[in-house]
């Protein structure tokens, strides 16, 4: 609609951004339709017609601080008579967001640290693309010229091994597996261990899913941790947390609930080709700052690009074509 950004994109960029701003279609639907209905073109939104979008950035999941800070500043565009049509609007909100999401938009850098390998340990609730986005992980830090190794952590699920055996495969990279059942630290160790052997860069390893709210389950993820600081305290260790963005508001509580047992450092967000919630991003900015590193919006190896936080905007808003 608005066209900015435009120039920095390449054509396969922009196959991602017109599929992020396809997945985010259910939220903007959420926000919009209907609402031009409410501007007379002349005159600013009046106290209750700003209900109306309250309420609708409240339904759209982006939590009650980001949706306050959101309505402070539309409020004063209104009092300057400011905020007069659908597209004045959406210009504002286009300006709050990305001020919002700008923060945690960090991306990650393996080349930190002095000591080797970089470890990415992945995790989060049931299904919601672990394993996937290690698979696409692999790919992007392959090509940016890292050696990559993988660690088949998850030792749990069923035919979970051969998942992440089958992405290594796809990658030509090695893949450190333990028989199904065994112990999932002990399979982080061994692959810390082959990485040194083969001056690996990067190792990211998968974790079996888990229920946020099932205490032993955390406790695994803990003994991880640890295990990984008893190799070498100083390795240089992104706890990346995967959350589907479908999930909505239930998002916070798992960020929460992983963020207490583990320290997460990162977050990767899938499944934005779908029917992704997106506003639940806006939320998990205002209570945990925590960064999030990339975005997935499909199944394949190339399905993955770093977090923007503009492009995030104008997909959602649609003020990109
Ligand atoms: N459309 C879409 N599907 C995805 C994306 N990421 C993962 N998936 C699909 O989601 C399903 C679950 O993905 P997995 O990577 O197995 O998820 P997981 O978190 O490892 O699952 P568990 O190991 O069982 O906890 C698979 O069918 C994936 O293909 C994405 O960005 N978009
Ligand atoms: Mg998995």
């Amino acid at each position: 609609m608005f066209g900015f950004n435009k120039q920095k994109r390449d054509s396969d960029t922009d196959g991602f951004f017109r599929r992020l701003q396809r997945g985010l279609k259910k939220t903007r639907a959420g926000l919009f339709d209907g609402l031009a209905d409410i501007f007379s073109g002349n005159k600013a939104l009046d106290p209750e017609q700003l209900e109306e979008i309250e309420a609708r950035l409240l339904m759209a999941d982006l939590g009650m601080e980001s949706t306050t800070l959101i309505m402070d500043a539309l409020a004063k565009q209104a009092k300057r008579n400011r905020l007069r049509t659908l597209d004045e609007l959406i210009l504002c909100l286009r300006e709050q967001m990305i001020e919002m999401l700008t923060p945690i938009q960090i991306p990650l850098d393996p080349a930190v640290g002095v000591d080797k390998p970089f470890v990415i340990l992945v995790i989060g609730v049931n299904g919601v693309g672990k394993t996937t986005t290690i698979g696409k992980l692999a790919h992007y830090f392959s090509k940016t010229g890292n050696n990559v190794l993988l660690a088949a952590g998850d030792t749990f699920r069923a035919a979970a091994i051969e998942q992440i055996q089958s992405w290594g495969e796809k990658n030509k990279l090695p893949v450190i597996a333990h028989k199904h059942g065994s112990d999932s630290a002990a399979v982080i160790f061994d692959a810390l261990h082959s990485a040194s052997a083969r001056n690996s860069d990067i190792v990211i390893a998968d974790t079996a899913g888990r229920l946020h709210n099932k205490d032993m389950l955390m406790e695994e993820l803990k003994k991880i941790r640890r295990t990984i600081s008893k190799f070498n305290a100083d390795l240089p260790l992104e706890v990346l947390l995967v959350i589907d963005a479908g999930t909505g508001q239930n998002a916070l509580s798992q960020a929460q609930l992983f963020h207490q047992a583990t320290g997460v450092t990162g977050i990767a967000l899938t499944k934005l080709d779908g029917t992704a919630r997106g506003g639940m991003v806006f939320a998990l900015a205002q209570a945990f700052k925590i960064p999030v590193r990339f975005i997935g919006v499909g199944e394949q190896i190339d399905d993955l690009r770093p977090f923007d936080a503009a492009d995030f905007v104008d997909a959602l808003l649609d003020t990109q074509s």
